[in-house]
């Protein structure tokens, strides 16, 4: 009998362990556009990093405010420790930084850093993201590079830069591709503006169009954008009014699927080359960083930057290889 109670009480004591030990740690990882392949590529990095490190990875697509907020307390509601984020708006960080604090959640911002009302940086909000300004300046390079390739003069290229400059990392990319090319001789009269109302194909395409109208008398054009959707908005737009890869060049920065389909095409299209960043380092190591933080009190750096390579047609699989994509 004794034996008995004496066994019950160990089995009851045993039970919160028990019931502790089987719920995995949950880190969330929320994203502005989950069918963008880049964002889905940092997705399957952090899940590595998640069956790596045993902890239960919690993805969710945040296209707008209510959504971000309403899966911040869905988190919270599910015991999560933390998250990371790119948010569909730089600045609602007051308010991400709020909700995170109020339910005890770790976060970390990837790709867009977050801003507070004055549009600063929230320095208590540790994030990755790339080198945009000089990553644009790669992009520029590579224009320059083939421009003289071709034989092109430089005042006679138009150069239009696909334009999101209301997130900071998109103005200082496409600034970095602008200042390079004009530096190199390109006149700041033949750089022409195409705002999209949103970062994704069909709204680079949407601006370019509206651009290549009203500046006809460019016959030969070179285009950029923040991401590698951007660009290649620009590069279905020329194509549509005829201008086609001999007359048109554009370079992307991102790498992923969008500009793998482009080079993978029988003949070369305009897209002529991305500035390849890291999905890996950006989805694995944030989701690491996080779950650190809040398992075991490691504080991530402030801020880390990225950088990039010129990825081409010719130099695409061994590129991607070394970078164990
Ligand atoms: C931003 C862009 C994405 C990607 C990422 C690194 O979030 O919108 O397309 O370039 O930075």
């Amino acid at each position: 009998m004794q034996r008995r109670a004496a066994l019950t009480l160990a089995l009851l004591a045993a039970t919160p362990f028990a019931a502790q030990a089987a719920e995995p740690v949950k880190v969330g990882f929320l994203v502005k556009q989950a069918e963008e392949p880049w964002f889905q590529d940092e997705w399957k990095f952090a899940e590595q990093a998640a069956k790596e490190k045993g902890f239960t990875l919690v993805k969710i697509g945040v296209p707008n405010g209510e959504k971000t907020l309403a899966a911040i307390d869905n988190l919270a509601a599910q015991k999560a420790v933390g998250f990371v984020i790119c948010a569909p708006d730089v600045k609602l960080g007051v308010a991400i930084n709020r909700a995170a604090k109020r339910n005890n959640l770790k976060v970390m911002s990837v790709d867009d850093q977050l801003v507070d009302g004055a549009g600063k940086p929230i320095a208590d909000i540790p994030h990755m993201g790339i080198s945009g300004y000089e990553i644009g300046k790669q992009v520029g390079a590579g224009l320059l590079a083939e421009i003289k390739a071709r034989g092109w003069k430089l005042d006679e290229v138009g150069v239009l830069r696909v334009a999101y400059d209301q997130l900071p990392t998109g103005h200082d990319r496409t600034m970095g591709a602008a200042d390079a090319l004009k530096a190199a001789g390109i006149p700041a009269a033949n750089v022409v503006d195409a705002p999209q109302a949103k970062t994704d194909t069909e709204s680079a395409f949407n601006a370019a169009n509206i651009a290549f109208t009203k500046n006809a008398k460019f016959k030969k054009w070179v285009a950029f954008g923040l991401n590698d959707e951007a660009a290649l908005g620009a590069v279905r737009a020329a194509e549509g009014r005829g201008i086609k890869h001999d007359a048109m060049l554009a370079i992307g920065i991102g790498g992923s699927q969008t500009a793998l389909n482009e080079f993978t095409k029988p003949t070369p299209t305009a897209f002529f080359g991305t500035v390849l960043i890291s999905p890996k380092r950006h989805g694995y190591e944030t989701a690491i960083a996080v779950y650190e933080w809040a398992t075991k009190g490691k504080q991530p750096p402030p801020v880390t930057l990225t950088s990039g390579t010129l990825m081409t047609r010719q130099n695409q699989a061994e590129l991607r290889k070394q970078m164990g994509l």
